[in-house]
Order: C-alpha cells, then structure tokens, then sequence
C-alpha cells in the first residue's frame, strides 16, 4: 500500500479487514511522516453554560429536556469567574459548547465572547458547534451569514467541531432528527472557513452506524476539505452509553476503535491532526491510538459536561504533569500546542 496515494470509498472499507497491527503501522508511517513523535495538547477549559436544550437527540445524557432534570443556566457573571480562573491557571484556550437553550437571549450566547476577549485578549475563544449555529439562525431569524458575521465581531476566534454526529441520512434521522442536516453542518463549515477561519469536525462513532457509514462521513470531509483546507483537526467520539436514550447491543471494542481511528488518519489525507479525544476513548486508548494515527490528545479539559453525562469520566479533567508524563512514558514527545496548532512549549 502506497500511503500517500487517495483511498477510495472501496478500498478505505476493506482497510478494516487488513491485519491489525499492519493497520496500525500504515497508520503510524503516515502520522510520523506528518508530525514525527510529537503529540500535541494544549491546556484548555471545557464550559458548558446551558443544558437547557430544544433539540431530542437520543444519543444524549446532557440535555435537560430529555432525562437530566436538573437544569441550569450560568449568567455572564457565572461564566466570567470560571474565566478568570481558567486564566488564572495558565489555560490558553475557553471551549464553550450549549445546549440550545430557547430561554435565553441572542446576547447571552455571543455577548459573553465579546466581555472574555476584552477581558483577556490573549485567550483563544473556541465556540459555538454548527449545530448551536443553525439554532441561532432558526430561533433568531438570522441567517447562517449573519449569525457568523456576529461570531466573528464578537471574537469567536474557531470553531469546535461538535454536531457532526454521523453524516447518513438515514442514521442520522434516526438519532438526531430535527437538529442541523449534514448539509448544513458543512455549509456553515464552509462558510466559517471562507470567513478565513479554523474548525474541527467530529464524528460521533460505536452506536448504530455500519462501517460504510464511517467511510462515507470521512469522504465527505475529505471532499470539504479539498476546497476550502479550514479543518485543523479530525476527532472520533466514541460513543458513551449512559443516562441516554440510544440504546445498543454491543459496545464498540478497542480494536474497532483503533482501526477507525488508523483509517481516518489514511483517508483524511488532507486534514493535518487526528485527535484522540481521551474523553470519550480513555486515556489509556488515546496513548496507544499515538501507535495508530493520533498525534492530538486535545487538553488538559479541567472541567466537562456533556460526555461525563454520558458516562465518561471525564469530570474533572487530568493533572498537566500526570498528562505529560504519560505521553512520554508512551515513547512520544508532548508538546503543548496553541489553538490552531502552533507550537508553544516542549514538555
Ligand atoms: O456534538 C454527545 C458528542 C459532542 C455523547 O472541536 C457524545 O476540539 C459520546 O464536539 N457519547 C460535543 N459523545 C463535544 C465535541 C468536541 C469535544 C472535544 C473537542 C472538540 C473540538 C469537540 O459530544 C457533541 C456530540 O457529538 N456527544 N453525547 C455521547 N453519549
């Protein structure tokens, strides 16, 4: 196999039924030729302001409406102390992600970007999924143009890459029908990176999708990409079973894990970092999937919401040295990253 050669629909499918391990060493070739031993990180804070949400997503334990009843709203001033102290701790980056609350004013969602860039200019603001973008725009009137135009003013500096899910239609139907459509999760994408911003894409994996599904939601990506080159990076989520409304046979295995975690290395030739989301993988996983494709193992998080409610134990995030340490002992260099992947610090 010529690794620097385009894989095609087929052939990225039958990758599954290919060895393990030389799987995984195809893989790794790939991810060394890109990025050496080097895996990044950066020191992040997760805030989750609403759960209070209008969309029924039956994957999801976060949402308020569904079978979490305690609900909550942070005002700015709530949002502003965790700020201060995540700014405190040396965070470099806020991830702010909601629920879609229809309680709450267009203001209290970007309003707040625009107090925390002002406060503290040197943090990078990384919000808003399409899917909490097409919200916007339906419940405000607002058209996709708009509401980025609005993100942009009020100094959203990226995109996450949440709502992404899983791009079939039919799949997507039947966990998540009624929120953003895989078309429009891409044309706001799209429009985002033609504004000459950054974005990640997710795929939400290990639930009630084939293999075929998985391949298709990467060529899809892969076919954005080639146009407008704005996704940093590529992350699975694995599917987390708890508090939730989906319900399925059989979890996903490791090996399942890391071979999709390999082939989207191989097929998203074009996206330059595979991230292996602790979060959802654990951190054991995410230090081998260095072995298979991942050279991102997102952040040190301090705090997250919405996959903790699901099940991870991913609550409270992970002590820097304790994260260091164990990319190291894993045979790879940690080096903390910026928002858009420039390098800050060896560890
Ligand atoms: O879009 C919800 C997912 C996402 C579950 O861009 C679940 O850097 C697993 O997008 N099991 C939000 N996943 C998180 C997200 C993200 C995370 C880290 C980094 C970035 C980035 C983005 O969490 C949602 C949804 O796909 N999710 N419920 C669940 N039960």
């Amino acid at each position: 196999m010529n690794i620097n050669n385009r894989i095609n629909f087929d052939d990225a499918l039958k990758l599954y039924d290919m060895d393990f391990f030389e799987l995984g060493e195809f893989a790794d070739k790939k991810r060394q030729e890109l990025h050496g031993k080097k895996t990044y990180f950066n020191i992040n804070r997760h805030i989750n302001p609403t759960n209070v949400c209008a969309d029924v997503c039956k994957f999801c334990a976060y949402s308020a409406t569904r079978k979490n009843p305690n609900q909550y709203t942070m005002t700015h001033e709530d949002i502003m102390k965790i700020v201060a102290e995540v700014d405190a701790h040396g965070a470099k980056e806020v991830h702010i992600v909601s629920a879609h609350n229809p309680n709450v004013t267009l203001d209290w969602y970007l309003g707040i970007f625009k107090k925390i860039k002002t406060a503290y200019p040197h943090l990078h603001v990384k919000a808003l999924t399409a899917a909490e973008v097409d919200f916007l725009s339906r419940h405000h009137g607002l058209s996709y143009d708009e509401v980025l135009d609005l993100m942009v003013e009020n100094g959203v500096d990226s995109m996450p890459g949440g709502g992404a899910e899983i791009f079939d239609e039919k799949v997507r139907d039947y966990i998540c029908k009624g929120k953003v459509t895989s078309d429009q999760w891409f044309e706001i994408h799209r429009k985002w990176h033609e504004r000459g911003k950054k974005s990640n894409v997710t795929m939400l994996f290990g639930h009630i999708e084939s293999r075929e599904n998985r391949i298709d939601h990467m060529m899809r990506i892969r076919e954005l990409q080639d146009i407008t080159g704005g996704f940093n990076a590529f992350i699975p989520l694995v599917y987390q079973t708890e508090n939730n409304y989906l319900k399925i046979e059989k979890p996903i295995t490791a090996n399942e894990i890391l071979k999709t975690m390999a082939i989207a290395r191989l097929v998203l030739d074009n996206v330059p970092n595979l991230k292996a989301y602790w979060v959802t993988s654990t951190v054991n996983l995410a230090l081998v999937a260095q072995e298979f494709g991942a050279n991102d193992l997102d952040g040190t998080i301090e705090k997250e919401s919405i996959n903790s409610a699901a099940g991870a134990k991913s609550a409270n995030g992970v002590n820097l040295e304790d994260f260091t340490a164990l990319i190291k002992n894993s045979g790879f260099t940690p080096v903390e990253r910026d928002s858009v992947y420039n390098e800050i610090k060896v560890w």
